[in-house]
């Protein structure tokens, strides 16, 4: 029991920090982050990355496309 919680703390501080990041990366505060802001947050990742990870196509990322792409590796988590 205890574990769990410990596990569940972890989680609720990785999806916290995670949600700062993706703020920061998301300069004009539109709530996706665009090919620009892409390019910004994460110079030495090939655009491919980008592609790969816009599930939807919309041409730019959401919070949940961001964390699914980390999560797979397609980006990296720093
Ligand atoms: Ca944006």
């Amino acid at each position: 029991m205890k574990n769990s919680i410990a596990i569940l703390a972890s989680m609720l501080f990785a999806t916290a920090s995670f949600a700062a990041d993706f703020k920061a990366m998301d300069t004009d505060a539109n709530g996706v982050i665009s090919e620009i802001e892409f390019v910004a947050a994460y110079p030495s990742t090939p655009e491919a990355a980008l592609v790969a990870a816009d599930v939807d196509k919309s041409g730019a990322l959401d919070e949940a496309e961001i964390a699914a792409a980390t999560e797979a590796g397609v980006l990296p988590s720093e």
